[in-house]
């Protein structure tokens, strides 16, 4: 029997058991519990694998694809690493880089927005551990689909009060309490309009406020410069609800469980701004079975070996035609960028293009050096993960005798290069895991806090919490440039929907299963089935419908799993954070007929 970790980019960093070929969960992992889901379960054994290393359409060896990269990289050359791999060790190539001069990325695709709206309100992104969100009474589940992304939390927050908060009527918004199905981007106005409630009825926390925050007088200024007809208007909603949602809400041990789905769009930082300014109001930091949850920052605390000082550019509107060489190492940008057409139309520039992977998709099709990568069965690791503070040991649990590891890529140009000074593998495994505590049979990060922020918010505990003071918001004039005009689709200004993004559980975004539909509101007068042409600004597709009254009429939902999907989604860069913001875009529907 064997231990190891999923390495997949997931809230759970599920531990596992290999025993006799089998992988089962770790019953002793405080969060896998035994269970593990269909990604791992069979997903990633069926997924048909590269294995051939490739020059420009011809069978090569391993070792000649690597003298082949090692001649062509160098101060023109940009590395666009993925998520494929959430491990440790995938960062290895960073000094590779370094070495060559060349470049890598800066900004995210998936969470950046609102970690740089906790930045600004607490200072550091710390994780909520799961003991308070066990012993919390009330769930604000916050655009988090957490049946599908996060399920082994779960057991957590069972018989709690659940409110969910979500345009999509999603599994556990069925069984909630409470489900306010607002409009899309509205929650930072939802956010502000509870603020002004809590003020009214005098809900905060005073003494709290008093001891951890200078502002908040000055926030009840701010939230009283929106109209609350207009708020309740732009959300979608009604007072009956927001005092029944303040009610859930007073008194209580609230957990807020805010997910990646808030904060895909430019105002994605005050968003979560908003959120953390409630929890702040009703003193919900720094105690028991209270707080807001997001995705933590893993590395936090850490001294990361791989860190670099390299030339940056856009990870979210990456100017591939800039470079000679780009190499895609565990990630699929031909389907997980935005405006995917701009995507490989700027790839199709590139003398070199280098993919390093697992899986055959529409980036691999598009570059001329295949390089088969190893899974994380076949490769030592460190797993950190942003949903709680357990470290798990990845261990080699099968021999791969095609694909080659990060390091040993690394080590292998390194050494054809004549670079020096790359220490052992087990130096950098070793590196990592030393700055970790070690709690009986489980690896604890340094960040960890059993109460966050209950000393005070700051690198160092000593400062205050900052309320959000300014809004800035150009969507009005944004709006105007949605407007999917240069598609012959558009008949009339209501056909017009926000496109909303989400996970699928046979998914791991790119990875595994694919889908061809697109769910939306049976009242559009689609059938089950049909074919649909979905057109934005950036681009269009055709896929098949699914019809669910789970969602609102004025939205369409697209999985990230769903090939062409990003074909419609902008490259616009969030205001902070340099996040992307699939969800701030608008479709038009027409029917097809193939
Ligand atoms: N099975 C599975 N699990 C995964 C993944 C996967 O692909 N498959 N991906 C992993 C990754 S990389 C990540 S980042 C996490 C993300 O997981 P989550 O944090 O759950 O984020 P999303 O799945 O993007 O969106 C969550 C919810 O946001 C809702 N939403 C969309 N727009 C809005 C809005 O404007 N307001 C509100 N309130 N809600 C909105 C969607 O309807 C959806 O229910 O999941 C991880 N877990
Ligand atoms: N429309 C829409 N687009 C989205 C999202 C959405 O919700 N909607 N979600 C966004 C989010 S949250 C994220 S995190 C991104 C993710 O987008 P990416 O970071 O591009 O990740 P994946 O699409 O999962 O691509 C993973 C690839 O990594 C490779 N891989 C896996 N493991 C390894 C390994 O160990 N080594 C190497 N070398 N390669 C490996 C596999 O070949 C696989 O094809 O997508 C974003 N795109
Ligand atoms: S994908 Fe997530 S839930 Fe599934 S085994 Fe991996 S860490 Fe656990
Ligand atoms: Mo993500």
């Amino acid at each position: 029997m064997q231990h190891t970790a999923c390495g997949l980019d997931c809230y759970d960093g599920c531990s596992i058991v290999y025993d006799n070929d089998k992988i089962t969960g770790d019953k002793l992992h405080p969060i896998t519990q035994g269970a593990l889901c269909a990604n791992i379960n069979t997903n990633i054994l069926k997924a048909p694998r590269i294995t051939t290393p490739m020059i420009n359409g011809k069978k090569v060896s391993i070792q000649e694809a690597l003298e082949y990269v090692a001649n062509k990289i160098n101060d023109k050359t940009l590395l666009w690493r993925g998520s494929g791999n959430v491990a440790v060790m995938q960062e290895v190539t960073n000094l590779l880089i370094d070495k060559i001069g060349g470049t890598i990325t800066k900004g995210s695709l998936c969470d950046g927005a609102g970690e740089a709206g906790i930045l600004e309100g607490r200072g550091v992104n710390l994780t909520l551990p799961l003991e308070q969100i066990a012993k919390s009474e009330v769930v604000v589940i916050w655009g988090r689909d957490a049946t599908v992304t996060n399920r082994h939390i779960l057991p957590f927050i069972k018989n709690k009060k659940i409110i969910v908060i979500d345009p999509i009527k999603t599994k556990i918004a069925k069984s909630a309490h409470l489900h306010i199905q607002l409009a899309p981007r509205s929650d930072f106005y939802l956010a502000i309009l509870l603020a002004r409630f809590i003020f009214m009825e005098e809900l905060y926390d005073k003494e709290w406020l008093n001891e951890f925050s200078s502002d908040y007088e000055e926030y009840y200024d701010f939230v009283r410069t929106f109209r609350i007809k207009a708020l309740l208007a732009l959300i979608d909603t009604n007072l009956d609800t927001i005092g029944e949602m303040l009610s859930i809400l007073e008194g209580k041990k609230v957990v807020f469980l805010v997910g990646a789905g808030v904060q895909r769009y430019s105002i994605g930082n005050e968003v979560l701004r908003a959120i953390d300014a409630l929890a702040a109001l009703l003193g919900l930091f720094g105690k028991e079975g209270c707080g807001v949850s997001y995705l933590g920052d893993s590395k936090l605390g850490f001294k990361n070996p791989f860190a670099i000082e390299a030339k940056r550019v856009s990870k979210v509107d990456t100017p591939f035609d800039k470079f000679d060489s780009v190499i895609i190492q565990g990630g699929n940008p031909c389907e997980s960028m935005p405006n995917t057409n701009e995507v490989i139309n700027r790839l199709g520039k590139v003398k070199d293009i280098v993919y390093f992977g697992l899986y055959e998709n529409e980036t691999s099709k598009r570059a001329n050096i295949i390089i088969p990568a190893k899974n994380f069965f076949e490769k030592d690791d460190i797993r950190l993960t942003y949903g709680h503070s357990y470290i798990s040991k990845i261990n080699k649990i099968k021999e791969c005798d095609f694909g080659i590891s990060e390091y040993d890529l690394t080590k292998e140009i390194f050494e054809l290069k004549g670079f020096d000074g790359l220490k052992s593998e087990e130096y950098y495994l070793n590196y990592w895991l030393d700055q970790c505590e070690k709690i009986g049979d489980v690896f604890l990060s340094k960040a960890y806090k059993e109460f966050p922020y209950s000393d005070g918010f700051g690198k160092d505990e000593d400062e205050d919490f900052v309320f959000l003071d300014d809004h800035d918001d150009d969507f009005i004039e944004r709006k105007k440039l949605m407007r999917p005009e240069e598609c012959k689709s558009i008949s009339k200004e209501e056909n017009y929907f926000w496109l909303l993004n989400g996970k699928s559980n046979d998914s791991l975004n790119t990875q595994f299963e694919k889908s061809d539909k697109v769910i939306l509101h049976p009242d559009l007068g689609f059938c089950d089935d049909e074919a649909v042409l979905i057109s934005s600004k950036y681009g269009e597709i055709i896929l098949r419908v699914k019809n669910s009254t789970d969602i609102r009429r004025d939205c369409v939902k697209i999985t990230a799993n769903t090939i062409g999907v990003n074909k419609l989604t902008p490259p616009i860069i969030s205001n902070e954070g340099h996040n992307a913001c699939y969800g701030e875009v608008k479709v038009s529907l027409s029917k097809v007929l193939i």
